[in-house]
């Protein structure tokens, strides 16, 4: 039985489409609307309680949040190397980066869109020139964030970059507007609308 995909096209759920995709396996497309308010269903709040999208069903698991959906493929399917091996060094950098991505880069770049200033150091997330920073510190000479080895930290730290871009923010920063490119060029780059 494929996986389901709870979509909407203008949603973030065009991040775990991108990861399936990059992972070239079988799924199907449950539209799920959040115009029609279609997010906020009883059945769906069984698969994701905080009714947002994206959710993926596989057989009687059911995943919500992008960064553990993007986790959950590249356990998955390891002959997709889509993430570093478990057991190997850059495990450790790889795991942290997926957290990161949502956990700080998220809401710094929320921030960023919003227009909202805070120096507050106990908010859990840095401000967005630092976590473009972090970034670049990580990307190192790239072309990915592990060198040429294309990983689901790549998709949920470039998606991050790529919706900043996409909603008009700038990064000023060459070096993430030339990743920003590389990944928006591969094939199966995500999409919008
Ligand atoms: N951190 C979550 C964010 C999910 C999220 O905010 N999804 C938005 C769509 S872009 C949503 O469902 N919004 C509708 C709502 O909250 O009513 C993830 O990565 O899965």
């Amino acid at each position: 039985m494929a996986m389901k995909l709870y979509f909407d096209p203008r949603s973030r759920a065009q991040v775990a489409k991108w990861m399936l995709d990059e992972a070239e396996v079988d799924y199907e497309i449950v539209p799920t609307l959040i115009r029609e308010g279609a997010h906020k269903r009883p059945e769906f709040l069984k698969i994701n309680p905080a009714g947002k999208l994206p959710a993926l069903v596989d057989g009687r698991t059911r995943i919500f949040e992008n960064a553990a959906i993007c986790m959950y493929i590249a356990e998955k399917y390891p002959g997709k190397r889509l993430a570093p091996a478990v057991g190997t060094p850059e495990r450790g950098r790889y795991l942290s980066l997926m957290v990161y991505s949502t956990a700080q880069l998220e809401p710094s770049m929320g921030d960023s869109l919003l227009k909202i200033k805070s120096n507050n150091s106990a908010r859990g997330w840095t401000d967005f020139e630092q976590a473009k920073d972090a970034v670049e510190r990580e990307l190192g000479d790239g072309p990915y964030l592990f060198g040429a080895q294309f990983t689901a930290a790549d998709v949920m730290i470039g998606s991050m970059l790529i919706w900043h871009r996409a909603f008009g923010g700038r990064t000023n920063r060459p070096k993430l507007d030339a990743y920003i490119h590389r990944l928006q060029a591969r094939p199966k780059g995500m999409k919008f609308g």
